[in-house]
């Protein structure tokens, strides 16, 4: 059983947007990067005789979309957000160790609302027009290691400043089986080998790279 504990942020850390150290990391697509945050920083910590502590980093931002700029077809939606799990900042790649993440989005995506990505980067993008809990379950590398759920609570961009903007991060340490075994990172920029198997996709949702991916969810 991986027991998953969400780290507490002291306040000198505090990851609120307006007081938040932003660095892109990592580009996810043309609109949006992962905003590693002085709240992640990973303390030398690496286990103990029964596990191995592995620190992920669990977060969204989103844009605001003026009403104007929005596709006709799609004028409910008032923000593209994206959610995502990932590496502390000095090690963003997840890969050796966890294998897909599934998110289970609000009811209101029905039929579509359960989404696995099962290559990196592990995040998933959308238009929507509220705020809500995401169950995000991890799945890893290591069978002898079980899923893991946690919550994220989607945040929304409320000054609606039309710029990508953090939302909420968290950072979670996970405890592995002794014994993991880790696999050899896959580079998170690797477009061409990139997956994302939608358990139920809908055509109005928003999907990077589609044509990247087009090829891969024909075969799985
Ligand atoms: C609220 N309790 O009322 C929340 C629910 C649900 C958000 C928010 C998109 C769904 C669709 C969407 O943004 N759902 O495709 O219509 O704020």
């Amino acid at each position: 059983m991986v027991k998953a504990t969400r780290v507490s942020i002291t306040s000198d850390q505090n990851n609120s947007p307006g007081t938040l150290q932003q660095r892109e990391v990592t580009t996810i697509s043309a609109a949006f990067t992962i905003p590693a945050c002085s709240s992640v920083f990973d303390p030398i910590d690496h286990g103990s005789r029964f596990y191995v502590k592995r620190r992920i980093v669990v977060g969204n931002v989103s844009k605001w979309i003026a009403s104007e700029k929005r596709d006709p077809n799609l004028q409910k939606y008032t923000h593209k957000w994206m959610v995502y799990v990932a590496g502390p900042p000095h090690d963003l790649n997840v890969t050796p160790f966890i294998r897909k993440v599934r998110f289970y989005l609000h009811p209101s995506y029905k039929p579509h609302d359960i989404v696995d990505v099962i290559d990196p980067p592990f995040q998933l993008t959308r238009y929507g027009w509220g705020e809500f809990p995401i169950r995000i379950q991890i799945f890893f590398v290591d069978k002898r290691n079980k899923p893991v759920d946690v919550i994220h609570a989607l945040k929304l961009d409320d000054t609606h400043s039309g710029k990508q903007r953090l939302g909420d991060e968290h950072a979670f340490d996970l405890e592995l089986d002794r014994n993991t075994e880790f696999i050899a990172p896959v580079p998170e920029n690797n477009k061409r080998k990139r997956k994302l198997n939608i358990v139920q996709e809908s055509p109005q949702q928003f999907v990077p790279n589609k044509k990247q991916i087009s090829n891969d969810q024909k075969q799985s």
